[in-house]
């Protein structure tokens, strides 16, 4: 590739001064700060996708639930998989690197370190959230891919799950795998399709979508136009017009940090209701009950009710020797990981980051994995994929059962955690149990928990061990929390540095709302 295309191309683009890193979940910061970034992660794209010998990789422009002044990039693997953990330093090296030559230099040693030759065509497409940064960033990336060479299609306005689904079904088409047609439309046609089997001659009322005025209202209401009139969906804060309004008052993190109603929503007693987050791959539900108390259902909630009724349904579907098992992070609450053990279910407990659930998802016939924070999706592995499609059922009770279990591998968006994808899911299976919000909380009480954040000087100085449930460094603080948490009844609390803000979290769960705040309260107190 011309030394000159790239270092001409990337001069438009200058670094400031600042470090950047691949976080969990890509570069994520104030959007101004971004172009040089953006610029370089489109040539990690092209990089990628030649050493994946001209596979699609996908660039997806977004910070989720965070601000309206923040941006941010993440790259997507052939399989609509987050990047290769191993790739990220790439990144992080690329975005640092102080010049224009200095940028070339680092992609041609990539080039070389790969035995990346000339000749594969890469192949990129890319899709933003509809924040006011977004088409600016998108610019300096498609600047990026045509320095060297890049096939590329941008998408437009997408959630980050659309993303994902359109690179796997672009690298699968044509293979005994094929995710699904390649467009929007498909997308919105393969859910709706599976959504509108499992819903025959069933009704289940209304549900009222917040959307935090991200994309996933737009994508709310055309995936409405699609599903049949078993559900009435009232679509809410989905203005993408008025950028200010993204994620603020509204949306699914708000829900969960609160543990409160969006100021918007005035909720009917027992209704249904959700919130998405900014990229909609985030959902929590929740309801108020006949006192007009809050309740919220979330990632835990949603992953145990999933679970439980694909368990029904292989069961019934008379399929024998499946494994079902549960991904959590040290956020699950923990009655939820009790209620899981209770059913006879394995859980597991990895590090936050839905890269490391979806790894270990991977270990089951049938893996379900959810952040307590709504992120989450489940996985077929394709020999049970293929068990499922070739099982012979042998009465029209089975038959059935194995029709709506067929349904619901399609219903799902197995590339990773998509907050339609999840609502329509959940929809069906209250829809398919009869059961109203308050029966779906009933199956636990969740343990009373709060969650913090404490500004730090150095959140690096924070190392974890155990599922980042312990800290190994600094020195002397495990003990004090452990300490602290002994004092309390079914207490639990833990601290970590977070992969995507330059803070450190504290969780703290209690018998009590009281205790759960005042030990999140004592535990920040040891980190000044
Ligand atoms: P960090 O900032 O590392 O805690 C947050 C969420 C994760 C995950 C990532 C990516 C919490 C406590 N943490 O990570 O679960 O969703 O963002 O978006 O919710
Ligand atoms: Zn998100």
């Amino acid at each position: 590739m011309s030394q000159e295309a790239i270092v001409t191309a990337s001069g438009a683009y200058p670094k400031p001064a600042q470090i950047f890193q691949y976080g969990t979940a890509g570069f994520r910061m104030k959007a101004d700060l971004l172009p040089s970034v953006v610029f370089r992660v489109g040539l990690l794209a092209a990089l990628r996708s030649r050493y994946k010998g001209g596979q699609v990789i996908g660039v997806m422009i977004t910070a989720s639930h965070n601000p309206p002044a923040d941006n941010g990039v993440k790259l997507i693997d052939p399989l609509g998989e987050m990047l290769e953990s191993s790739w990220e330093a790439y990144g992080t090296a690329l975005a640092n690197a102080e010049s224009d030559q200095a940028v070339y230099e680092y992609y041609t040693q990539l080039e070389q370190k790969f035995n990346i030759r000339e000749g594969v065509v890469p192949q990129v497409i890319y899709g933003s959230d509809t924040r006011e940064s977004s088409p600016a960033l998108v610019q300096a990336l498609k600047d990026a891919l045509d320095a060297v060479g890049v096939k590329s299609q941008g998408f437009g306005y997408v959630t980050t799950p659309q993303l994902h689904y359109i690179v796997r079904c672009l690298n699968t088409q044509g293979t005994d795998h094929a995710y699904g047609e390649p467009t929007l439309e498909g997308y919105y046609k393969k859910l709706s399709t599976a959504f509108n089997q499992l819903m025959n001659n069933r009704s289940n009322g209304t549900v009222t979508v917040d959307c935090a005025n991200g994309v996933g209202g737009p994508a709310l209401r055309e995936l409405q136009k699609h599903i049949n009139n078993s559900i009435e969906v009232v679509v809410t804060n989905d203005d993408t017009e008025t950028f200010s309004k993204l994620n603020s008052h509204s949306g699914a993190d708000y829900v969960k940090t609160n543990q409160r109603l969006p100021p918007s929503v005035s909720a009917k007693p027992l209704a249904r209701y959700a919130s998405l987050d900014g990229d909609a791959d985030r959902i929590v539900y929740y309801y108020v009950d006949k006192n007009s108390i809050f309740h919220l259902l979330d990632g835990d909630k949603i992953a145990t009710l999933s679970a439980s009724f694909i368990g029904d349904l292989v069961h019934h579907a008379g399929i024998t020797d499946f494994s079902i098992g549960v991904v959590q992070t040290a956020y699950a609450n923990g009655s939820s990981t009790a209620y899981i053990e209770k059913q006879g279910l394995p859980t597991v407990c990895t590090p936050t980051g839905v890269k490391h659930l979806h790894h270990a998802a991977l270990a089951y016939d049938c893996g379900v994995y959810f952040e307590a924070n709504g992120h989450g999706t489940v996985l077929f592995s394709s020999s049970a994929l293929q068990r499922i499609f070739e099982h012979a059922p042998e009465s029209p009770a089975q038959a059935s059962a194995l029709t709506h279990l067929k349904n619901i591998t399609e219903l799902i968006n197995q590339t990773v955690g998509d907050a339609l994808s999840d609502l329509l899911l959940v929809e069906v299976i209250l829809a398919h149990k009869d059961w109203t919000p308050d029966l779906w909380d009933a199956c636990y009480t969740d343990l009373p928990n709060k969650l913090e954040k404490a500004e730090v000087a150095d959140r690096n100085m924070y190392k974890t061990t155990d599922a980042e449930r312990k800290l190994t460094h600094p020195a002397g603080l495990q003990d004090q929390i452990d300490a602290l948490v002994g004092k309390y009844e079914q207490a639990r609390s833990f601290v970590r540095p977070s992969g995507t803000e330059n803070v450190v979290r504290v969780y703290a769960e209690a018998a009590t709302k009281t205790e759960a705040d005042e030990l999140a309260q004592k535990v920040k107190a040891l980190l000044k």
